[in-house]
């Protein structure tokens, strides 16, 4: 949309001086138009932000979440400090239920995010599930600082924040976005409440 406006304004000039041989006034007026729509655009498109810890099997903090979620996508940063997650690939889910009071293995999260029955996997030709995302690397010092995207949204309809929220989970090992029920990810080992 913006990208069709600021071509469409780019054009105008061009437009305008030839035109403005024959009318000037309407050279004038073109600029006074952007003003006024500009910052309405902002204000509705401003993303909603959303923040939770990262707790461990012990139920220690380990790192935290940082959600925005614009008019179609949310962008998730996934930041675990030094020592926080075995070294490798991690598969990270939205599991339907915001509860991480069962460290030992965090199974009051339920299964992942799924309102019409779709087939795990980003890979799956019959998926994905809502609660699908792509994998993040804990370097060797068990560190990670990762960003992905979904299209599940944090509020309204099927959004994460719903009546028992959600819980972004962390898996030991790494999703093969294609198997069922969970890519082959394995236990559940660190978990963000989203409420
Ligand atoms: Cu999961
Ligand atoms: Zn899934």
């Amino acid at each position: 949309m913006s990208g069709l406006m600021t071509r469409a304004n780019r054009r105008l000039p061009l437009a305008a001086a030839a035109l403005a041989a024959f009318c000037v006034p309407a050279l004038a007026q073109a600029p006074a138009k952007e003003p006024t729509k500009e910052p309405a655009k902002e204000e509705a498109s401003a993303p909603q932000t959303y923040e939770s810890a990262i707790t461990n099997g012990k139920g220690e903090t380990i790192g935290k979440i940082m959600i925005r979620d614009g008019a179609n996508s949310l962008v998730m940063r996934v930041t675990v400090q030094p020592g926080g997650l075995p070294p490798g690939w991690h598969g990270i889910h939205f599991h339907a239920v915001g509860d991480c009071s069962d460290p030992e293995k965090f199974e009051k999260s339920k299964s992942h995010v799924n309102h019409d029955q779709s087939k795990h996997g980003l890979l799956n030709p019959d998926g994905p599930d809502e609660g699908d995302l792509p994998n993040v690397y804990a370097a060797a010092d068990g560190s990670v600082n990762a960003e992905v995207s979904s299209e599940t949204p944090l509020t309204g309809e099927g959004g994460l924040r719903d009546g028992d929220g959600s819980a972004l989970i962390v898996h030991a090992n790494e999703d093969d976005h294609t198997t069922q029920p969970i890519g082959g990810a394995g236990p559940r080992i660190a978990c963000a409440v989203i409420k």
